[in-house]
């Protein structure tokens, strides 16, 4: 039987006639109109993602990123972006559901302005060793494969001190959704630079630990003190994992960056996981609610997303639209390949949307359709 079958008792099925037209006309004058019509289309049986699945090559992106360097002054552009947009999302500049993302470059010494605003922001360094970024001035230097995130409404500027190479990483917001909900806001520095502390990376000294400091600061803000995630210990705490024990059969041996008071996601809108494909392992096919933007930080492999295949390598950026199957697979025989990712499940927690289930069929593989 067809999954989505629109004609069954229970489902809106009211046919054509020259009254209903002429009365559907009448409605429309009234900014009115009949359920009936679109009863089906807005309540679907299951979620019809506009999103498409995308893979965005970094060997295709990176060149054109760094043409932007010399185009335009940073300043002009506020933020020097390349953005990657989702053909079925183009109108909401977004990549993947409610999610955007996008490639900045900043060149060497350059430094932008602080600004906040309502949506939260994310960082994953893809190149370039001399990135920084100050929030609610606070300094934190970030370096490539290091994670870092910006919550919504404080003030953040960033910059690149190295005096030769460009920095290029990746912003992850939840722009659309802000907007989707109508609750943008924005507001440039009135001093337009934030006076830093001088103690730097000062949430990583603090929170970075199995222990947490007692008695002398409650945290009671709704996203984590620990502002920065530097690659060598998240990978590090993925390949203590992997000895722990097998991992997810979907996902290998996954980890979510964590806030470190209440060991929920970093940011209340968005939540960011590392996984680890074993040499050669291939996991099986599930899907949920919720949309995913993966960041290959280490190896290659392939993905099967909606019945479609993707190859990726380091640096490459896919995307997973709620509702997909999808499975992953490590290509290499003798490494091990790290999936950086981020999504929107805390929101979908948190309103009672989360769903998830196992391909049921095929021994928990999707049929691969290209
Ligand atoms: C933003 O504030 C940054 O601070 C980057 O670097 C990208 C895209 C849309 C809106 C704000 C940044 C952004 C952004």
């Amino acid at each position: 039987m067809n999954d989505y079958d629109d004609t069954r008792p229970g489902r809106a099925r009211v046919g054509d006639s020259p009254e209903l037209a002429a009365y559907y006309e009448e409605l429309a004058k009234h900014e009115a109109g009949a359920l009936w019509t679109v009863a089906n289309e807005i309540e679907p049986w299951y979620p019809q993602p506009r999103s498409v699945p995308v893979l965005w090559r970094y060997a295709d992106l990176a060149p054109l990123v760094r043409k932007a360097l010399p185009l335009v002054r940073a300043d002009d552009a506020g933020r020097r972006v390349v953005m990657l947009v989702n053909p079925g999302r183009r109108e909401l500049s977004a990549a993947v559901g409610l999610l955007y993302t996008g490639l900045q470059i900043m060149g060497p010494g350059e430094a932008m302005t602080a600004h906040r605003h309502q949506a939260a922001a994310l960082r994953f360094v893809h190149e370039g060793t001399g990135a920084w970024t100050i929030v609610d001035g606070q300094k934190l230097k970030v370096g490539p494969r290091d994670f870092a995130i910006t919550p919504n409404n404080t003030w953040h500027e960033h910059g690149n001190e190295a005096s030769d190479e460009p920095v290029i990483w990746q912003d992850g917001l939840d722009i659309p959704l802000v907007n989707a909900l109508d609750a943008g806001f924005y507001e440039v520095h009135p001093e337009l630079y934030q006076q830093p502390g001088t103690v730097v990376n000062s949430s990583l000294l603090s929170y970075a630990g199995t222990l947490l400091p007692y008695g002398v600061e409650t945290w009671s803000r709704p996203y984590s003190p620990l502002l920065g995630w530097p690659w060598e210990p998240s990978y590090e705490a993925l390949r203590r994992l992997a000895r722990a024990g097998e991992g997810s059969p979907y996902d290998g041996v996954i980890m979510e960056y964590a806030n470190p008071v209440t060991g929920g996601s970093v940011m209340p809108t968005m939540s960011a996981h590392l996984q680890l494909l074993r040499p050669g392992q291939a996991t099986l096919a599930h899907r949920h609610t919720g949309s995913v933007v993966y960041t290959a930080a280490k190896g290659r492999g392939v993905s099967v997303i909606a019945g479609q295949r993707f190859e990726w390598q380091q640096g490459d950026v896919f995307v997973v639209p709620s509702w997909a199957w999808h499975e992953h697979a490590n290509s290499d025989p003798g490494e091990d390949a790290c999936l950086f990712s981020f999504n929107d499940f805390p929101v979908m927690r948190s309103l009672g949307m989360y769903r998830e289930e196992a391909h049921p069929d095929n021994a928990g593989h999707q049929p691969v359709l290209s």
